[in-house]
């Protein structure tokens, strides 16, 4: 459907010629942006696609990741039709077969499977490939609960951080991004915003020229920690200690807002109690960080009003981080920042999007004790580390590349090795999983389908409008599930929905947020700010009104005490999240599993804690086939310390091998002080198969959960390097 953009239409219309049509898109990437895009067509071709200019964050700019992505839809290495598997598993080498074919040969394996071992030996593994509300995370959860299937635990991302938060301030989106244009004092918390956060960076800059103090804590010097005021870098893992001394501090030379404690804390006392161990020479010792340093940021933070802090998804990533966001999530009430426009903290805002998740899930056509397996153990699932019975005999994986981006990669290759397990795949290309389906489904891209973009880094719906016909025969995740379902001969409604229907029936229009907004707000604009105030005066606990259950910013968490007086359904909320593991109530510090101090013995053999963030010019594993996108970002490199370098006889751009007992990739060594010594950098996303030497930075990582919401330790990781043979 064409856009009737009332904005900007004199305007596009001036520029477009007379056979040109424009479609509102919306990235699908995941990633905190969520930019508001113009698909343009021409003769059934998309020509161009670029930033909607009239969006208040997007502004007209896309990343580097995005701003050619037409060409994208015509990559010559997309899967255009189903395809079936003719050689060993890995080889790619696949014959085109059609989709009656690939259907009915998914119908024959699966209920054999089912009759012989019953459905629970599917596993259902699919991820954010698609952040859509229709193509994403949740797109197949309804076929494969009426299948019966195992239930795919999805943990890869903010699940322990989320955890936290929703224990110490409930489901709040906190402060608008736009709101930071007001802040004076920015805490970039393990979150490199230049890359992974563009529009949100602009923000940030322009605070900056106004005369905002930037303050970046990273464990390297990032792109982002380059542009900012004060680069704090502690040793990896270890922000929980800085965090527990800066409550120290705050609380032991009275920098405090009495008042908003009062008023809108619970449990002061026993944070007082906890923090008093960690004095700031005691956490000096843990983290690297100069005393004066951390007591330098308590004094500013405290003084500098509105203060904020914006945390990163790596803050989370190693065993303790759980704890960690526990103790930073704190840190704002107790200053009273909270009280100011552009002052508390900013997670992920996704929390006051209404949607009707039940109806995108159907959690109640799971069978009471159906078996859950995380996505982070698939490794260990397929090949029967760990002892499932029936064992899994089927994968179906979409919006996902485990290959690249799971823990223990080197164990998920030997299990999707497997010649009894039979493999689906719905993907744009031949990834490095793929590469072991027997069967690929071919998958549309963003400009193919139609999709509504909630967003986890602002306020924004973004509408994504169908511009052009699938290529070849695409098939969107929605339809691939809605042929499946009618293949399987599910006829609930849920399966025959169309997708301008789904997005009508899982949006909960009613809501305050949703007031003054309709499809046609979205037809017409393409966008729509949640009714839930504007940057210059939104304010969500100026008074206390935490969606906790004191309704108070909880120091010491009611939803982590067993037999608690937690009301449903927080207490499923809370209780699904924290993966029914216990949890300490009171903040505190959880030391890293590998680290030189807490684990000496591993750091004998591998004394580097390695740190593997996004890259700058992939998202996730998403462009890291492409040779223009290879060649902005670089081959797989790693940051290695001159001090360490030198140790090692590497040089720079030297090809070294970087392992540990659970696999290594090999990686260019570029020799630079941006590391401290004892830390080594690479970043993610690259294709084991395409890296000189093999390899990725997963084949080192482990698969052992944070201390909450079973997320990943991916910062958490002792290896070796060693020049390459
Ligand atoms: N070492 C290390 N590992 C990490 C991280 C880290 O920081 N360090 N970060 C983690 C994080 S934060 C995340 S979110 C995960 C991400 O993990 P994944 O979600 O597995 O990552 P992607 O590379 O985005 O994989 C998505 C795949 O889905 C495909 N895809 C895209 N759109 C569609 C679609 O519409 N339909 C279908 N069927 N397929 C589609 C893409 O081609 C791609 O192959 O990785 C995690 N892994
Ligand atoms: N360009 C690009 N943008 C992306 C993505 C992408 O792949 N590429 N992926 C998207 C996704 S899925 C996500 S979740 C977001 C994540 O975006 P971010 O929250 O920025 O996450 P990361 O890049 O994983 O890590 C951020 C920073 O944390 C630092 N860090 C790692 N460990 C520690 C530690 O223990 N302590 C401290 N203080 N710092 C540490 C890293 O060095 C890194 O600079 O980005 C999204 N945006
Ligand atoms: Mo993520």
């Amino acid at each position: 459907m064409p856009s009737s953009h009332k904005t900007s239409e004199e305007r596009t219309v001036a520029t477009m010629k007379p056979s040109e049509q424009t479609f509102f898109g919306g990235c699908p990437h995941d990633c905190p942006d969520t930019c508001a895009m113009i698909y343009k067509v021409r003769g059934g071709r998309l020509v161009e696609v670029r930033g909607n200019p009239e969006h208040p964050l997007t502004r007209g700019g896309l990343c580097v990741k995005l701003k050619d992505y037409h060409d994208h839809h015509y990559n010559a290495d997309r899967v255009l039709y189903p395809l079936k598997r003719n050689g060993p598993k890995g080889s790619r080498q696949y014959v085109r077969i059609t989709w009656d074919e690939a259907l009915s040969t998914i119908k024959r394996r699966w209920t054999e499977i089912m009759d012989e071992y019953g459905a629970e030996a599917i596993l259902p593994y699919n991820y954010l490939g698609n952040e859509g509300l229709l193509q994403g995370l949740n797109v197949g959860d309804a076929f494969f609960n009426r299948l019966g299937a195992t239930v795919c635990e999805k943990t890869f991302c903010a699940s322990g951080s989320s955890t936290a938060w929703l224990l110490t301030v409930g489901p709040t989106g906190g402060i608008d991004p736009e709101s930071f244009i007001h802040s004076k004092y920015i805490v970039l918390w393990a979150c490199n915003s230049a890359s992974t956060n563009l529009h949100h960076w602009r923000i940030i800059k322009e605070a900056q020229k106004r005369g905002a103090k930037i303050i970046v804590i990273d464990a390297f010097r990032s792109r982002t920690a380059k542009a900012a005021d004060w680069h704090i870098v502690p040793r990896p893992g270890t922000d929980g200690a800085l965090a527990m001394a800066l409550i120290n501090i705050l609380i032991n030379d009275d920098l405090l807002d009495h008042d908003y404690i009062e008023k809108y804390t619970v449990g002061f006392d026993e944070l007082k109690a906890r923090v008093q161990e960690f004095a700031p020479e005691y956490a000096e010792n843990i983290t690297g960080v100069a005393a004066d340093d951390i007591r330098k940021l308590a004094r500013e933070f405290y003084h500098t009003q509105p203060s904020v802090i914006r945390l990163g998804v790596a803050l989370e990533r190693s065993a303790g981080g759980g704890q960690t966001i526990r103790a930073v999530c704190c840190i704002p009430a107790l200053t009273g920042s909270w009280r100011h426009v552009g002052g508390g903290l900013l997670q992920m805002p996704v929390w006051e999007f209404p949607v009707h998740w039940d109806r995108v899930c159907r959690p109640e056509w799971i069978k009471p004790g159906t078996r859950v397996v995380n996505s982070l153990q698939l490794g260990a699932a397929l090949t029967g580390e760990i002892n499932l019975d029936p064992p899994i005999m089927s994968l179906m994986v979409y919006n996902a590349n485990p290959m690249s981006q799971a823990p223990e990669t080197d164990t998920i290759a030997r299990g999707l090795a497997r010649e009894d397990l039979f493999t689906v795949a719905a993907e744009h290309f031949i990834t490095d999983t793929a590469s072991y389906a027997d069967i690929i489904l071919p998958a549309t891209m963003a400009g193919e389908h139609d999709d509504m973009m909630f967003s986890w880094g602002h306020f924004y719906w973004t509408l994504n409008q169908k511009a052009i016909e699938p290529q070849g025969e695409c098939a969107s995740n929605t339809e691939i599930f809605r042929r499946l379902a009618k293949t399987f001969g599910f006829n609930d409604p849920q399966f025959t929905r169309t997708d301008r229907e789904m997005i009508q029936h899982y949006i909960d229009w009613d809501t305050p947020q949703m007031q003054g907004i309709t499809m046609e707000t979205f037809l017409s604009r393409g966008y729509a700010h949640l009714n839930n105030g504007t940057p210059d005066d939104r304010c969500p606990h100026k008074d206390g009104n935490f969606p906790t259950p004191s309704g108070k910013c909880e120091f010491v968490a009611s939803g982590a005490v067993k037999g608690n007086f937690v009301a449903p359904p927080l207490r499923q909320m809370y209780e699904a999240m924290q993966g029914g593991e216990p949890i300490d109530p009171v903040p505190g510090y959880v030391p890293p599993k590998e680290n030189p101090q807490t684990n000496p013995q591993l750091a004998q053999r591998f004394p580097l804690n390695i740190v593997s963030p996004k890259s700058h010019g992939f998202l996730n594993s998403c462009y890291a086939n492409e040779a223009k996108k290879i060649k902005g970002q670089g081959e797989q490199f790693v940051l290695i310390s001159p001090a360490d370098a030198t140790a090692r006889g590497i040089r720079e751009g030297a090809w070294v091998k970087v392992f540990n007992d659970r696999g290594g990739f090999h990686a260019q060594a570029r020799v630079t002080d941006d590391v401290k010594a004892g830390v080594v950098v690479a970043t993610l996303g690259y294709w084991r198969s395409k890296n000189r030497g093999g390899g990725s930075v997963n084949c080192v990582s482990s698969k052992a959960f944070v201390n909450m919401g079973h997320a990943p330790t991916y910062c958490d990781n002792l290896v070796e390097v060693a020049l390459a043979d």
